[in-house]
């Protein structure tokens, strides 16, 4: 889809005051129908970047199917909204982006990827082999790699387990340091620090602080985040993207995940 005259890349680094939220969309947990209907809510709420992923094992196919349904829901949207110039509407142009458990999960219909190096990981194949396979199909679709450094920090969850990361503990100040140091060397643009998907505690506020010390980087932050009071915490020590999934999996209404939603996005920007 069309997402303006600016390459993902460049409205992702943006610089902008405060930080910008990312729902993150399992294709694993609802149909391609609901995930499009999920994505929609979250745009409306203010939510600025769909990402698509998280599970391991889905098949490229539901990927797919989950991509195309959500740009579909969005170009009907913008479509209404150029009808209706003068109506408050949400912006739809929004990026849907894939975020990769491997090379497997891929799909022509998203915008871009988080190109990942799992930097603390202790396989190879996080930290270069699934990259090498997955590289020729991007090329060959066409989508933008968002080269981003990943970071998975206590407590890790799934991710860090199945990523065989050594996690980056809340007293590890100087080694995110080192991290992000290294990621911004490496020529990386963005930078991730992950507390694992459903986490009973967010990264810690010391981490993300003294990674935004580096300069260059656009810092993402996810993994347990849930009130808006997480969320103030993150960005007051520097994240400028804030991504949550699970509060978008277990609401048990669109009109719960509305009210979720509103209140994490609202706390991006106060
Ligand atoms: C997982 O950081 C994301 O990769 C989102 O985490 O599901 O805990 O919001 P949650």
């Amino acid at each position: 889809m069309n997402v303006g005259e600016l390459t993902v890349l460049e409205k992702v680094c943006r610089p902008t005051k405060g930080a910008r939220h990312i729902t993150l969309i399992d294709p694993a947990k609802q149909t391609p129908e609901v995930a499009a209907q999920r994505a929609m809510v979250a745009v409306e709420c203010g939510s600025a970047m769909i990402f698509v992923g998280g599970s391991t094992d889905t098949p490229d196919k539901v990927v797919h199917a989950t991509c195309s349904a959500i740009q579909e829901a969005l170009e009907l949207r913008m479509f209404a909204a150029s009808q209706n110039p003068t109506s408050e509407e949400a912006d739809w142009d929004i990026p849907v982006v894939l975020f990769p458990g491997g090379a497997h999960a891929l799909s022509p219909a998203a915008d871009a990827i988080t190109f990942m190096m799992l930097m603390n990981s202790t396989k190879r194949a996080f930290l270069v082999g699934e990259q090498v396979r997955g590289a020729p199909y991007l090329e060959q679709f066409g989508v933008e790699a968002l080269p981003t450094g990943y970071v998975v920090c206590a407590p890790g969850g799934r991710v860090g387990e199945v990523g065989a990361a050594e996690l980056i503990q809340s007293t590890d100040v100087e080694k995110v340091h080192a991290y992000a140091l290294c990621a911004k060397m490496f020529g990386f643009s963005l930078l991730y620090l992950e507390a694992g998907s459903g986490a009973d505690a967010p990264v810690h506020p010391d981490l993300i602080a003294k990674a935004a010390t580096v300069d260059g980087l656009t810092l993402l932050v996810g993994g347990g985040l849930r009130t808006a009071a997480d969320v103030r915490q993150a960005v007051g020590a520097g994240a400028k993207w804030i991504v949550t999934g699970t509060i978008t999996e277990d609401a048990s209404s669109m009109d719960e995940l509305r009210e979720r939603l509103l209140r994490l996005v609202n706390a991006c920007s106060n």
